[in-house]
């Protein structure tokens, strides 16, 4: 069994490249990105790996259903509604059913098991938790929720600090934990580092599982020499003073990481992330197309057998 920690847009391709290879695949997704949004609950990281994983994902943007029309959005703005946040006609389905499931009792991670059934998904997908946390991004123009200063504002605030509202009182989800456990190799996705994996890491309990199996952990670096392959992660790990380079990356992630995967371009800096007592290897990381997808999954798949 494999376990993969993930964000939405950066971590589906690599997502399908595992789900391509076995079956026994488990997604413990980001949830900081969550939303309220005209009193529907919209959970995009989630919804992004499942779209991408029943192929109706819109691949050109990264989010959001292909073909999706935008009619209720349109009809927001006639209204005089915040339309800032663009969402699909189809993909508002979703955001109802959710928020319907919610105010019934149901928990975020039965409604995504139902859902991730509704689209014959044989990948598991676990939210790190059932509570609310929120990623906050704090900047010259205040404290934003990060769809805020990313959709909005168009990431362009000046970045001071990134907060995980409500992760201290946050509970992990147990199922996260089991699939830890009974995992035999533990991915971290080339994912944002602060805003993709940080605030899985920032529930209780997790970080700490995550040290109990070091061993078995191999993360894939989502920059490539100074840049991002896609995102903001650079202005974000600036902010909170990390070094902006896949040494920065592997630093965060040094006290759960035993294995880094980095850019082959990069070569340069193995011997710097050796120091943090991490195996480095190099292959070509992007992710370009399926054949890349798989072709990167099976690498990871293949250096793990020694794990
Ligand atoms: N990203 C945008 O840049 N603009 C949007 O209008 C937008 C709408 C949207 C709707 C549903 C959804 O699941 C995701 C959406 N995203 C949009 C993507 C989202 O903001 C981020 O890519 C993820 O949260 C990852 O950071």
């Amino acid at each position: 069994m494999i376990t993969i920690l993930a964000g939405g847009t950066g971590s589906v391709k690599l997502i399908r490249g595992l789900a391509s290879q076995t079956r026994e695949l488990t997604v413990i997704s980001n949830i900081g990105d969550n939303i309220w949004l005209h009193g529907l609950y919209v959970c995009p990281d989630i919804d992004t790996v499942i779209y991408g994983l029943a192929d109706i994902l819109d691949k050109s943007q990264g989010w959001g259903i292909r073909n999706d029309s935008f009619g209720f959005i349109r009809q927001m703005e006639m209204l005089g509604e915040q339309t800032w946040f663009r969402l699909g006609d189809r993909d508002l389905a979703t955001h109802l059913l959710r928020t319907n499931m919610l105010k019934n009792g149901k928990n975020l991670s039965e409604i995504t098991e139902w859902m991730r059934n509704k689209y014959a998904i044989s990948t598991k997908i676990i939210p790190a938790t059932d509570n609310p946390v929120e990623t906050k991004i704090i900047t010259d123009i205040g404290e934003l929720h990060i769809q805020e200063f990313w959709v909005k504002f168009r990431g362009n605030p000046e970045v001071t600090d990134i907060v995980y509202a409500g992760a201290e009182r946050s509970r992990v989800n147990p199922e996260a934990i089991h699939a830890l456990k009974r995992s035999k190799v533990i991915i971290i996705a080339p994912a944002n580092p602060v805003t993709s994996i940080g605030p899985i890491l920032a529930i209780k309990g997790l970080r700490k599982e995550l040290i109990i199996e070091r061993k078995k952990i191999i993360a894939v670096s989502p920059l490539i020499g100074e840049r991002a392959i896609s995102g903001p992660a650079i202005k974000y790990m600036k902010a909170l003073k990390m070094q902006n380079s896949p040494v920065g990356v592997a630093e965060y992630y040094s006290d759960f990481v035993s294995t880094f995967v980095i850019s082959r371009t990069d070569s340069n800096l193995s011997a710097k992330i050796n120091r943090f007592n991490i195996k480095v290897y190099e292959t070509d990381i992007m992710m370009d197309d399926s054949k890349d997808e798989i072709r990167l999954a099976s690498y990871l798949l293949k250096q793990s057998k020694s794990f």
